[in-house]
């Protein structure tokens, strides 16, 4: 029965049922000659779809497109239809079942965008299924010809599941391919939307949601974590504007001065390509060839040969923008500004026969601190600071700030904190968010805008475009990790993968018939800073460029002396690894354009004279500096004392257990991580109690995966102690490395049998080395607290070591 609404009407009713053509001009037809749902839903959207375009007789944007309008974008047009029928895509949406759904989702929504909970998956309670969720019977035995038969092609559930398995892996990245990441958040301290409207620092207590991913470089997948390199600092924030990636490392300099060179360094630093050695190592001759015929990289060298390469943990190493960025503030105003993220846990490092012996020991080493931190609680936390600089400062400074091979000293522009990042959620499920996660430099927000750092320029390519790849085409953004927690509303449609189903026929922009929808944003979109340039297009660098050793012995002359010896090492370490004189040679003949000393210890070591420096790049004269104390290490013990440090207690049966125990107790209240360690698991005798469960075995649990040791007293448990030489290696290890320990009465019989000296080479007292008794316990126990939250006693370092 025809309805009220659409009385019974047979005029152009074949053009609305058809999808081209129609009459030049007439009433849209009243009836379908049919009434269902269906139909006269049809009947409303075809007069609805006419009346949005006829809304919209031009694009009155048109003429703000040019000239000087242009500069501020117009806010688009749109036009409300008045129907929701009008802008779908089918008259049939409103069919609904179990899978569609009702055909009514909620408006202007993406729901691929929504909360990670949508896609965590859990199984309680339900039954094995294929992917097609056909139930599964028999998840042992594919389907065969008799018992003993062959395996028949039509099985489809062992095709499906062994062909999924085939295909589980991605591209890993080319670079920082091995990585672990967390999720937590970015809380500001005030109101910076003086500086910039990046919402982020719209208010003070304001918290943003981030995933950030540490990562070494050059090592493949699997490599080891405590390889000597950098490490990747990239920190995903999801704003309410966007998502905002600020991708960088824990050191604020890079190796090369623009993106050109980029694959060359990557290739050079990268395994051999004839053989492919040496995995996750730069000590090699290809990596120093490259890097003595490119001396932009002194600086960076500096800092790769420094105790910075080979981080404690994480938790525990700077993280740098590095390049020069932009803020912008609602008014358009600019300055540039520098990132640096400082641990609250300190900066804290390995000493490299440390990290060597880690690699076997536990080569996720870095991987498992940040998850059982967080795990335990005790979340990483880093205050995020700026170095803000006008371009009239940047003008004066004696380097250029386009230049990432240099920093800018914080006693030139000191740094303003600004909020700080808590680490406090472990990822689900490794592959899925922080194998899927894809981090580019281009993904910024309205409030940060790009420098011409020729590098950055390069990167904001390059991320991007390698995503295509490794994540499998356009639509890598729709994958759960790295979808915004906005709305994602555009005209890009289609390729790999492609999530979202989007409703209408409306596809591109200027549009009517979607109503003028998604529109430009306009002024309340991001802007670009609108930088005056008025130059020649040439392949070069600037003047400034030139300079590639000022930094390098700026940041010599700022370390402490250990941390001098440590670079000496490193240098010699890495170059005896080279089988090639002449690259050796050209790289002391770099270091002499450095300092003298240095290069001198260098040669010295590899039994070479010193040779003629490298010619410089540039007549001009060479900025000084005066040492700049921030560089160093030592400048940042931390706040948060031992939290997470992993302390070994050596006991073995007629230990001295009430000591012990309340060591333990002490240990855990302050954060601390003890462990018994044993010669093998299981319990041993107290001297006084309960017998104690061993927690992990020497040969398990290596020193090098402790922060400190504790001996207790107990002569039979030191005498059985003793009798194991993975125990003397142990105290020596320890010894060696400069960390605390804390002995108490018979403990010191196995420091003797260890040969451990009981004062420093100096002869002076060994702040690290710490005797306790009964009547001094807890003096002793506070003595060795303060040591392990200090540094290391490198005061016990000779070369070659002495233990
Ligand atoms: Fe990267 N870099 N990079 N890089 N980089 C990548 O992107 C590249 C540079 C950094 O945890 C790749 O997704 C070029 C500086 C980090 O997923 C690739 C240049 C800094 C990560 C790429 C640089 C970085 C990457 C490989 C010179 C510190 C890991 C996979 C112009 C500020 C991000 C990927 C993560 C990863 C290119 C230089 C840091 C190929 C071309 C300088 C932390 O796109």
């Amino acid at each position: 029965m025809p309805t009220s609404k659409h009385p019974s009407s047979f005029d152009g009713a074949g053009s609305v049922l058809s999808t081209v053509a129609g009459p030049s001009d007439a009433k849209p037809p009243q009836s379908l000659g049919v009434s269902n749902p269906i139909a006269d839903r049809l009947l409303d959207k075809i007069p609805a779809e006419q009346e949005l375009a006829a809304a919209r007789p031009f694009n009155a944007n048109k003429a703000s497109e040019y000239g000087d309008a242009s500069r501020t974008p117009a806010v688009g047009e749109t036009f409300k239809p008045s129907t929701h029928a009008a802008t779908g895509s089918t008259t049939t949406e409103i069919i609904a079942n179990d899978k569609v759904g009702d055909g009514n989702p909620p408006k202007g929504e993406n729901a691929t965008v929504d909360p990670l909970d949508r896609v965590r998956v859990d199984p309680a309670d339900r039954h094995l299924t294929t992917n097609q969720g056909v139930p599964v019977s028999d998840n042992q035995h594919s389907l065969k010809a008799g018992l003993r038969g062959p395996t028949l092609l039509e099985d489809f559930v062992l095709r499906e599941k062994i062909s999924h398995f085939d295909h589980e892996r991605i591209p890993e990245r080319v670079v920082h391919a091995r990585g672990s990441a967390a999720h937590g958040y970015f809380e500001s301290y005030d109101n910076f939307s003086a500086l910039t409207r990046a919402i982020p620092f719209a208010k003070k207590g304001k918290r943003t949601p981030v995933f950030l991913r540490f990562s070494t470089v050059a090592g493949e997948r699997g490599s080891t974590d405590t390889a000597r390199d950098v490490r990747g600092f990239a920190v995903k924030f999801y704003t309410e504007e966007g998502n905002w990636d600020l991708v960088g490392n824990n050191m604020p300099v890079f190796f090369i001065q623009d993106a050109m060179k980029f694959p060359d360094l990557v290739h050079a630093a990268k395994p051999e390509p004839h053989h492919a050695m040496p995995q996750a190592a730069t000590a090699h001759d290809t990596f120093w060839d490259f890097a003595s015929l490119s001396p932009e990289i002194a600086h960076m060298l500096m800092w790769t040969m420094s105790d910075r390469a080979i981080p404690r943990s994480y938790r525990t190493m700077q993280g740098f923008g590095v390049h020069t960025f932009r803020l912008i503030n609602a008014q358009g105003e600019a300055r540039f500004v520098k990132f640096h993220w400082t641990p609250m846990q300190g900066t804290h490092s390995l000493v490299w026969d440390e990290a060597v012996r880690i690699s076997g020991a536990d080569s996720d080493f870095h991987r498992r601190d940040l998850w059982e931190a967080i795990e335990a609680g005790n979340f990483p936390e880093w205050e995020l600071g700026l170095q803000i600089f006008t371009e009239e400062q940047a003008a004066s400074f004696p380097f250029d700030v386009l230049d990432s091979t240099k920093l800018i000293p914080e006693e030139l522009v000191p740094l303003t904190p600004v909020g700080k990042m808590v680490l406090d959620r472990n990822p689900d499920n490794f592959f899925a968010e922080t194998e899927q996660v894809a981090f580019c430099t281009s993904h910024v927000v309205p409030g940060i805008d790009f420098s011409n750092d020729p590098l950055l320029q390069g990167r904001n390519f390059s991320y991007q475009d390698t995503q295509l790849t490794r994540l499998g085409g356009p639509n890598f953004h729709e994958i759960p990790i790295n979808s915004p927690i906005v709305q994602i509303q555009n005209n890009q449609r289609d390729g790999f993968h492609r999530q979202a189903i989007n409703r209408g026929r409306v596809n591109y922009e200027p549009n009517s018939l979607g109503g003028g929808v998604p529109y430009q944003a306009g002024p309340a979109g991001f802007t670009s800073f609108p930088e005056t340039i008025a130059a020649d297009k040439v392949r070069g660098n600037p003047e400034l460029f030139a300079d590639h050793y000022s930094q390098a012995r700026l940041f010599w002359q700022s370390q402490s002396t250990p941390e001098q010896n440590h670079i000496v090492n490193a240098f010699r370490f890495e170059l005896t690894r080279v089988q090639t004189p002449a690259v050796r040679e050209r790289v002391l003949a770099l270091l002499a354009n450095v300092d003298d000393v240095l290069v001198s210890r260098v040669a010295e070591g590899l039994g070479m004279d010193v040779p003629a420096p490298l010619p410089l790049a540039t007549d001009a004269p060479i900025p000084t500096y005066p040492p700049s104390p921030a560089l160093s290490l030592m400048s940042r013990p931390g706040v948060t004392g031992i939290k997470g440090r992993r302390v070994a207690v050596l006991i073995a049966s007629g230990v001295d257990d009430k000591a012990v125990k309340s060591q333990y107790g002490s240990l855990l209240k302050d954060g601390a991580v003890p462990r018994m360690v044993g010669n093998m698991l299981g319990k041993v005798k107290a001297l006084d109690g309960d017998p104690i469960d061993v927690e992990i075995s020497v040969e398990a649990g290596p020193s090098v995966m402790y922060d400190a040791v504790i001996v207790p007293d107990g002569d039979q448990a030191v005498a059985t102690l003793a009798k194991n030489a993975q125990v003397l290696e142990f105290l020596r290890e320890q010894y060696r490395h400069g960390k605390p320990i804390l002995v108490f009465g018979a403990g010191s019989d196995l420091l003797t049998k260890a040969m451990i000296p009981t004062t420093l080479p100096d002869g002076s007292d060994d702040p690290g080395l710490i005797m306790g008794d009964a009547a001094n316990a807890d003096a002793a126990v506070a003595a060795f607290k303060t040591a392990l939250a200090g540094f290391r006693v490198f005061a016990r370092e000779t070369d070659p070591p002495s233990v």
